[in-house]
């Protein structure tokens, strides 16, 4: 397809870009997301999911998933060496990701090559991805740990985790999806999942970003009942590196 054309184009010209969603802890921050952006010369901006599709069809997805790595050490490398302090850059990798023999390799060749350690560095999987007992998913996953990796399980409350072996997953945080924090003011339904929810983070040890926050009621809600980060356009919409970087510069002179 023209796409797939355009695709291979970008891929080898530089013409994919990653942008960084600040997670933040109180004023604190806990890590930024990367999150995949394609400005198409003729069509504008392409969603990642098509993009992302559109690499699976085309045998591009291995190609893209070791961009995104590769460019998101790069720019952590970066912030590093002129003193940007961003603690930690997440992925998100999908599920045929996670089926690839080289992952590891492909997580690691890049942080030893920018001078990062595994700390650096986290991923994201879909619980829906994570919980499907897919043997080999489980051990990929594992693996990762094993190198000190951390794993998010992204999309919480969608994707039927079993709750009686959530604790037995190679889970170092629970990111809540975003379409429970939309209905907060709206649904009390959404809001008893979200204790439960957090009740079930909590009982477990295990941190939780709630995604997608964007009014204060959101927040104060959320706060109230102990989540204690958040990610979501009230504190930041996903910003290009130099964008992400100002932000930083202009918090740290503010306090
Ligand atoms: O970035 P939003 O801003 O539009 O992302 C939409 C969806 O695309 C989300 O589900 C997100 O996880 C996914 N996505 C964004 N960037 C990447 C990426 O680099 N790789 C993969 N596999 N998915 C991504
Ligand atoms: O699937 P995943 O959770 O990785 O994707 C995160 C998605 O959420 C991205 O598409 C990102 O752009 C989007 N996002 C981030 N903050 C907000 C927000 O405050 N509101 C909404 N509606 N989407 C958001
Ligand atoms: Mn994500």
């Amino acid at each position: 397809s023209l796409l797939e054309a355009d695709l291979r184009q970008a891929l080898a010209a530089g013409g994919l870009a990653l942008h960084y969603q600040p997670q933040m802890q109180g004023g604190g921050l806990h890590g930024v997301e990367a999150l995949l952006r394609w400005q198409h010369p003729t069509l504008g901006a392409i969603a990642p999911e098509r993009l992302t599709r559109t690499a699976d069809e085309c045998g591009l997805r291995a190609e893209l998933t070791r961009w995104v790595v590769g460019e998101a050490c790069r720019q952590m490398a970066d912030w590093r060496a002129r003193g940007v302090a961003v603690p930690r850059v997440s992925v998100n990798l999908q599920g045929a990701d996670l089926h690839e023999p080289e992952l590891m390799q492909w997580l690691t060749q890049p942080l030893g090559a920018h001078g990062l350690q595994t700390a650096d560095l986290a991923v994201e999987i879909a619980e829906d991805v994570l919980c499907s007992s897919d043997p080999v998913v489980l051990n990929s996953a594992h693996a990762l740990r094993r190198h000190g990796i951390a794993l998010a399980l992204d999309s919480f409350g969608t994707g039927c985790c079993n709750l009686g072996t959530l604790h037995l997953l190679p889970v170092d945080e629970l990111k809540l999806d975003g379409g429970f924090v939309r209905d907060i003011e709206t649904s009390a339904t959404a809001r008893a999942l979200i204790r439960a929810m957090l009740h079930i983070a909590h009982g477990l040890g295990l941190p939780l970003v709630a995604e997608g926050v964007e009014t204060r009621a959101q927040q104060q809600f959320l706060r109230a009942h102990g989540c204690a980060l958040a990610q979501g356009h009230l504190l930041s919409p996903p910003l290009s590196a130099p964008a992400l970087e100002r932000l930083l510069r202009e918090a740290g002179t503010a306090a």
